[in-house]
């Protein structure tokens, strides 16, 4: 089994939604034990901190509806900076938030390290709104399409660079939350996405075994995956700010976790919207967690 130099990066980022808390998402994982258990499967674990975040909430941007853009910005260009800075050393980086937003910075960390980046987006949303589609202004709602050179130019350009991927090296993984322009992008660009209606039709294995084909098809360099929390149903994660029924369950996740690890596709994570206010016994941090050691090796027998 290939042993990982893993550096852990938690981000308290909670400017790109309206609910308080989720900057706490990297404490409580951090206290669901996450150095312990990879260490356990025998990985070098470095816990790096936490990336400075303002935390004003101020009124800024009197031209734009985007909810705490300067600080979203500032943040996410700190987060850059320190995932490039791991991946220079040769280290895996392995974020921890906070709001989605926070993948705006992860992926402009990575992007101009890899020729042909793959990322998975395992979520019940699809994160494509930009500054015209978005229904509530929130950032965290626009990573994706930002990441593909889409909306704020300043959302767009973070260390200065754009696009950071490809729309044909998107795999979105656990939809049930799409808005109109949301639609119309994923048509426009042709973004393979596996809703729950193909998890549901097809089954996981199914779903997992064409993603990783995908990947291949596409001869990617890298995978980063990014996974909110909220794409698995919130009867197994309560603790996420916009919670959608009908989603991936706890056995079909792990299974997925287990598929990306015996690929070896996976480069890098991030594990988002963890949010231990509105969490129940922080149930949702113990099961990313327990993803997380999945995506590491843990195998049960
Ligand atoms: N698509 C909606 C809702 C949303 C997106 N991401 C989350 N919620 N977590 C929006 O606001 O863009
Ligand atoms: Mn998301
Ligand atoms: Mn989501």
């Amino acid at each position: 089994m290939n042993k990982l130099s893993i550096s852990i990066i938690g981000v308290p980022m909670d400017l790109g939604q309206n609910r308080r808390g989720v900057d706490m998402g990297p404490s409580a994982i951090r206290y669901a034990g996450v150095v312990e258990r990879l260490q356990n499967l025998g990985h070098s674990v470095k816990d790096e901190g936490d990336i400075a975040i303002s935390h004003t909430r101020k009124e800024q941007s009197p031209n734009t509806h985007l909810r705490n853009l300067e600080d979203v910005i500032e943040g996410n260009t700190n987060l850059a900076n320190k995932v490039h800075e791991v991946l220079s050393e040769g280290k895996y980086p392995l974020v921890l938030g906070g709001d989605h937003s926070i993948a705006i910075g992860t992926l402009a960390g990575l992007a101009d390290r890899y020729e042909n980046l793959g990322v998975i987006w395992y979520d019940a949303h699809a994160d494509l709104n930009t500054a015209e589609t978005s229904p509530s202004g929130n950032i965290h709602g626009m990573p994706l399409a930002a990441s593909l050179g889409l909306g704020h130019e300043d959302l767009v350009n973070i260390r200065s660079y754009a696009p950071k991927i490809k729309p044909e090296n998107v795999v979105i993984i656990g939809a049930r939350s799409v808005d109109p322009g949301e639609r119309e992008l994923i048509k426009e660009k042709g973004i393979k996405v596996f809703s729950m209606h193909e998890i549901d039709k097809h089954g996981m294995t199914e779903v997992m075994n064409q993603t990783i084909s995908y990947f291949h098809e596409r001869k990617v360099d890298g995978v980063h995956l990014s996974l909110d929390l909220d794409g698995l149903d919130p009867l197994y994660t309560p603790g996420v700010g916009t919670p959608v029924p009908g989603g991936i369950s706890y056995r079909e996740s792990h299974l997925a976790m287990e598929m990306l690890y015996s690929s070896n596709l996976i480069t890098s994570a991030e594990f988002v919207e963890v949010n231990p206010i509105l969490d129940e016994k922080n149930k949702t941090a113990d099961v990313a967690v327990g993803l997380m050691g999945s995506l590491f090796g843990e195998s049960l027998i």
